[in-house]
């Protein structure tokens, strides 16, 4: 099998692409696509992600957008690493479904906030309410210590990823479950191997 190529910037979400690569064992050969240059907005890239948005994904001719569908399709590539339930296991609801709640509920609450964006109907925000959101993670978080329970999947890459910036920035508090998941996450060796790679690209391209 041909080695997938990850589109990526530093310091940018291409990052949570990289951590997951990393948990893998660094399947990933990395391209540059250099924000500060315009390089996602250059027709050649265009063609693999029209948003013009890292990071992407490209494998035996398949190609992947979105950070979270990017970690999820990287999961089962290497199915063997034990990063996603098997398909027939039914665990695969709750992987499904906290993979997806970070990037549709958490993130536009949390740009929502950062922003002083206020919605005025609940019933139509797809997130509803930030209190809906808070306490929908006491249950994602609530199995521990990762989402599914004893084994940590793409899922976790991408919730922790999403939770460290979240707090990061100030959008949701570092406290209780939610302090304990993101350092249970962060002190994982693949996540200090990404921030090493990143840090490496991020002082060659500039972006310290
Ligand atoms: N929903 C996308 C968001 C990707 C995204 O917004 N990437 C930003 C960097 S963090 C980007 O490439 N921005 C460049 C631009 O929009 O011009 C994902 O999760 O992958």
């Amino acid at each position: 099998m041909a080695k997938p190529v990850l589109y990526y910037c530093p310091r940018t979400r291409a990052e949570t692409a990289m951590w997951m690569s990393e948990e893998l064992g660094g399947v990933c050969d990395i391209k540059i696509v250099n924000l500060k240059t315009g390089d996602h907005k250059k027709p050649e890239f265009l063609k693999i992600n029209p948003m013009g948005k890292v990071p992407a994904l490209t494998h035996d001719g398949v190609t992947v957008t979105e950070s979270a569908a990017i970690c999820v399709y990287l999961a089962d590539a290497f199915a063997d690493k034990g990063f996603a339930p098997a398909l027939n296991d039914p665990k695969r609801g709750a992987y499904y479904r906290w993979t997806f709640y970070a990037p549709s509920c958490i993130e536009p609450m949390m740009l929502d906030k950062l922003g002083g964006v206020k919605r005025e109907n609940s019933m139509a925000a797809g997130y509803g309410s930030e209190e809906d959101v808070l306490k929908s993670l006491d249950v994602a978080l609530s199995a521990g210590p990762y989402i599914l329970g004893d084994n940590v999947t793409a899922a976790d890459i991408v919730m922790g990823s999403l939770l460290n910036f979240a707090t990061m920035f100030g959008a949701i508090e570092k406290k209780g479950k939610i302090a304990d998941y993101i350092d249970r996450m962060t002190a994982r060796p693949a996540y200090a191997k990404m921030q090493e790679i990143s840090a490496k690209y991020a002082a060659d391209l500039g972006y310290e």
